[in-house]
């Protein structure tokens, strides 16, 4: 059984949203217990630069080629690497930022993509405990309910403030129509967005869908979250060492400790020893990364380091979103960087 508590990093409001945002999650703590099976990382969702996307064909680069991969065949996929001695450590985790066919864009900007749309049941809610209702409709509009999972999850629900200053990663539970429901418990008035990575059945591959959330009620806009490469959160320090390069893959590092100590038992998280959101301010273009090996693989250590080979769409400042499993909870660190050319 695994808790979940996402935490906030803003010094100055708080841990208090996320922690706050997640104790009516009884449902979806309780569905976390069994993810310890690994499964279909090529299919997770993120998305590319084009120029990453090119790389694909030749393999040669080892700083593009991971962001280049369209993984859409999920264990087919995996199955491929796994011949690729040259990149020991690598495997196609880190692949995703490469979902190649949506013309380009970055994900979780749309809300309808390769005719599949996100309807919420209600696009405006309030603040505190509140069922959270919406569909996947289908290019024949009706709802979808047949998915393929996506890191032991047939759909991730990651909801945001605009200003970045406040993270939930949630899986909702589906119903026989197709209606996905979770208990959010969003502390504070505001404009949020929400995405939910899918992998349809019937389209075959993970896409990204977005939508705006607003929650009723005064509120003052803050900034985003000030540039840092350390985030502490519970008594963990997290470190990001690494740079966001326009156009290339990029290796990052994120180092866990606790009282100062390195973590060296990291515990599997949704089959991975972390997951990386990355959202880009003023926009919240969308990408979702996944490390350089994986638990069980045999020369994947559990901590203290974390890599990721990550491709961002395009110049600007990202707040980048790291869930990590240890002592059977999970926790979220933050960090904000913004892009640097080379
Ligand atoms: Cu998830």
């Amino acid at each position: 059984m695994t808790t979940q508590t996402h935490t906030n990093h803003e010094g100055a409001h708080g841990d208090h949203t996320e922690h706050a945002a997640h104790a009516g999650h009884g449902g979806h703590t309780a569905a976390h217990g069994d993810r310890t099976q690994h499964t279909d990382h090529a299919a997770h969702a993120g998305h590319a630069q084009p120029a990453a996307r090119a790389a694909h064909a030749g393999h040669g680069d080892p700083r593009t080629d991971h962001a280049a991969h369209a993984g859409h065949a999920q264990h087919t996929a995996r199955a491929a690497h796994a011949g690729d001695g040259d990149r020991a450590g690598h495997t196609d985790h880190a692949a995703h930022a490469g979902h190649g066919d949506h013309g380009g864009l970055p994900g979780g900007l749309q809300i309808t993509q390769d005719g599949y749309t996100l309807a919420l049941a209600e696009p405006i809610i309030g603040t505190g405990e509140v069922d959270f209702r919406f569909r996947i409709l289908g290019p024949d509009g009706a709802p979808v309910t047949r998915y393929d999972a996506i890191h032991d999850r047939d759909l991730h629900l990651i909801v945001a403030r605009r200003e970045l200053t406040g993270f939930w990663h949630v899986h909702p539970e589906l119903a026989a129509d197709g209606t996905w429901t979770v208990t959010l418990n969003l502390p504070e008035a505001g404009a949020y967005r929400v995405f939910t990575d899918i992998a349809p059945h019937a389209l075959g591959k993970t896409i990204t869908l977005g939508a705006d959330l607003a929650v009723a009620g005064a509120y003052e806009p803050r900034s985003a979250p000030a540039a840092a490469r350390t985030a502490v959160v519970d008594g963990y320090e997290v470190t990001l060492d690494g740079d966001l390069v326009p156009g290339t893959g990029q290796l990052l590092t994120l180092t866990v400790r606790k009282d100062g100590q390195p973590v060296t038992d990291l515990q599997p998280y949704l089959a991975a020893y972390g997951h990386l959101v990355i959202l880009r301010a003023g926009d919240l273009a969308y990408v979702h990364v996944h490390p350089n090996g994986e638990p069980g693989d045999g020369v994947t250590a559990p901590g203290p380091d974390i890599t990721f080979h990550t491709a961002v769409p395009g110049p600007g400042t990202y707040r980048l979103f790291l869930d990590f499993q240890h002592g059977d909870v999970v926790r979220t660190a933050a960090f904000t960087l913004s892009t640097v050319t080379r």
